[in-house]
This record gives structure tokens, sequence and C-alpha cells, in this order.
């Protein structure tokens, strides 16, 4: 595993739309609090968003959280990835529903392209049901590349309801 001497901070966001969505999501982040060289400082409410792509699914719980790591991006990626295998991931087709997914949506103001993980995550300033959460945690929240938080949550007003994300706790 790769670690570095600095700690960086990262943004995790977690979704899951099967198989107990809120369990898999609080399971999900007592795994996340076991990452090794990781401490998990936040983590948001669970979120009720309707689906984004097929409507023909169940709705979405949705959350972030932050940690400090000293790993690298990639070797942050890769324990994320073996969280998802833990939860038997399940994805039965493109935009359908998943058992559990965990994006790693920010690393510092690292800018990245890379074949296996890009950042800023590409879709995250679209994305109400990663927004909302993130906005409760940290609403002055920068992106790298995107701008303010509060100024992507605003571009996204003139979406339809459909699009809504609300808090369960
Ligand atoms: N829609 C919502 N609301 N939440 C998600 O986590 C989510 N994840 C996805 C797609 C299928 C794009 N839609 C989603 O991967």
């Amino acid at each position: 595993m790769t670690i570095k001497k600095k700690k960086s901070l990262a943004w995790v966001g977690l979704g899951s739309n099967l198989n107990n969505p809120k369990q898999q999501l609080l399971t999900a982040f007592v795994e996340l609090a076991q990452v090794a060289n990781t401490c998990l400082l936040k983590t948001s409410c669970l979120w009720s968003t309707k689906p984004l792509g097929p409507q023909d699914q169940p709705d979405f719980i949705n959350a972030v959280a932050l940690l400090e790591t000293s790993l690298t991006p990639l070797a942050l990626l890769d324990a994320l990835q073996a969280i998802e295998q833990q939860h038997q991931r399940q994805r039965q087709r493109h935009w359908g529903p998943r058992t559990l997914d965990l994006d790693l949506l920010l690393y510092d103001d690292l800018q990245l392209e890379h074949p296996r993980l890009s950042l800023p995550h590409p879709e995250m300033h679209r994305r109400r049901f990663v927004l909302e959460p993130l906005m409760e945690l940290d609403s002055c929240l920068q992106l790298p590349k995107y701008g303010r938080i509060k100024t992507c949550l605003i571009k996204l007003q003139d979406q339809d309801a459909e699009n809504s994300a609300r808090p369960l706790c």
C-alpha cells in the first residue's frame, strides 16, 4: 500500500438502492473508519434521493464522508473498491440499481486524469445527491475546477423536482 508523510483530506460519496440501502451505508461508514492510515472525520446524514437515470428502480440513499488520509489517491481508491466488494457489489445494468457505490469525489485540491480515477469526480457538480450532503457538512466548500458548492447547487435549481434530495436526520 502506498502511503506518504503528509495527510490529505478526501471526500467520498456513498450511494445504494439495493439490499437495505440504509444499512449498506451505515456499515460502509464503519468500514471507512477502519481503512488503514486513514481517519474518518465526518459523515453526513443519510439522504433519500430520486434516481438519476432510469426511473424504474428504487430511490437511493446517499451520503458523503470526509476522510483524513496518508494514502495516495490510488491507494485510497483500492481501499474503497475493496469495501464495495465486501458488500457483494451488484450493478445489474449501466445506471441501474446497485448495492454500494463509493466514489472518490475530492482529494485536497488535486486535479487528476488517470485511467482509473478522475479528480475532482467529473459528474459531482451536476449531481444533487452529491452536492446536498456535501453542502450539509461544508457550505463553504470550493471545488477545484467547478468553483463554489453553493454556485453549483444554484445552477441545479432549474432541474425538475425529480432530482430532489431529502435528509433523513
Ligand atoms: N441516482 C441517485 N439518486 N443516487 C445515486 O447514488 C446514483 N448513482 C448512480 C446513478 C445510476 C447515476 N443514479 C443515482 O450511479
